[in-house]
């Protein structure tokens, strides 16, 4: 990006630079001409990667690669199995730290660096797109659109500005963040727009059966056998629910941490309630927390006055064990939250 000097990113510091962008131009022309003007980037996402974070991670490096450039693509974890068919996907390296040299760091669906807990981000120009209700601008430039169905929908629209061409496997990795993020559109998020691009995306060849087959019927045995576990622990009371596994129960089932994805939906699915937190304990005790919500109530503010974040319907927060210690703290945020609801006619 160049301001009036002649600069380019890599000569201001990022305030100049993020300021340069901001004033002139919408936040996708300044990504785009760092992109242009910039050979080497790093592409990165959240720790414990899902499908949005996966799928529009290979996306952004297929952008990349038809822009002539080179894209690095890392993860702090390794990908879930069941997104490792993903088009592109075993080219992201599970790393700790990355060393560059990058002409900038394009970081996908994270609050803050820490969010993608790899080492060494710091000292790179940095790009931020997320689409989460608690999304920050921490980076050098920020683009953050909390209507955004995926951050893959993100991409995607990054994508068509620069004029690329929506390949097939393209396609399949954005569908993918869309079908993932959406719960198969069902959440909050899910409007006309969803719909108008996933059909663009199935018509550039993805293939919605062979990757609804891919995401929902590719579960892990241990999966089922951690959600058997779970479900024993099923609690409900008026519009909350709640269910929890134990570092045993994970051991016990030889559960990856990918297999606690999805579990709290069952808690949320049940008739009547509004809310529902599923408690996982971690190898080191603390408890790791995930809020689901119908829409009435905003788990994305609970999570974030427990130091996490995410959005109105899905959020995510860790706090101390031990586990009843833990429910304890979120059920007093939970309880006032529902408290004026009226009871569901019979
Ligand atoms: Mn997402």
């Amino acid at each position: 990006m160049e301001d009036s000097s002649g600069k380019t990113a890599r000569d201001l510091a990022p305030d100049e630079a993020a300021e340069a962008c901001a004033e002139t131009e919408s936040p996708v022309k300044a990504i785009l001409r760092v992109l242009r003007q910039g050979e080497r980037f790093l592409v990165c996402s959240h720790e414990r990667p899902d499908g949005d974070a996966v799928g529009s991670v290979t996306a952004m490096g297929m952008l990349l690669e038809q822009m002539g450039k080179r894209a690095d693509l890392v993860s702090a974890d390794h990908v879930p199995t069941i997104y490792r068919g993903l088009p592109g996907a075993s080219a992201i390296r599970a790393v700790q730290r990355v060393h560059g040299p990058y002409d900038a760091v394009i970081l996908l669906e994270c609050d803050g660096l820490a969010r993608a807990r790899v080492q060494g981000l710091g000292k790179f120009f940095q790009i931020n797109i997320d689409h989460h209700a608690t999304g920050r601008k921490f980076a050098n430039l920020n683009w953050i659109d909390r209507e955004a169905a995926s951050v893959g929908e993100m991409v995607y629209r990054l994508a068509l500005a620069a004029g690329a061409t929506i390949t097939p496997e393209m396609a399949t990795s954005l569908y993918t963040t869309v079908l993932t993020d959406t719960g198969g559109f069902r959440y909050g998020g899910t409007r006309a727009s969803t719909f108008a691009m996933a059909r663009e995306l199935v018509l550039a060849g993805a293939d919605p059966i062979r990757i609804a087959r891919d995401v929902f019927f590719s579960t892990a045995t241990s999966k089922l056998l951690l959600l058997g576990a779970a479900l024993v622990n099923l609690k409900r009371e008026g519009r909350l629910a709640w269910l929890w596994v134990t570092q045993q129960d994970m051991v016990r089932t030889c559960a990856a941490d990918e297999d606690c994805e999805g579990i709290v939906n069952y808690a949320v699915s049940i008739f009547g309630v509004e809310a529902a937190v599923f408690l996982r304990e971690l190898p080191e005790r603390r408890i790791q927390a995930s809020l689901r919500s119908k829409g009435l109530v905003n788990v994305s503010a609970i999570a974030e006055r427990l130091g996490g974040g995410g959005h109105e319907n899905a959020a995510g927060c860790t706090l101390e064990g031990p586990l009843p210690r833990a429910l304890e703290e979120i059920l007093a945020e939970l309880r006032p939250s529902v408290a004026g609801f009226l009871p569901d006619a019979p």
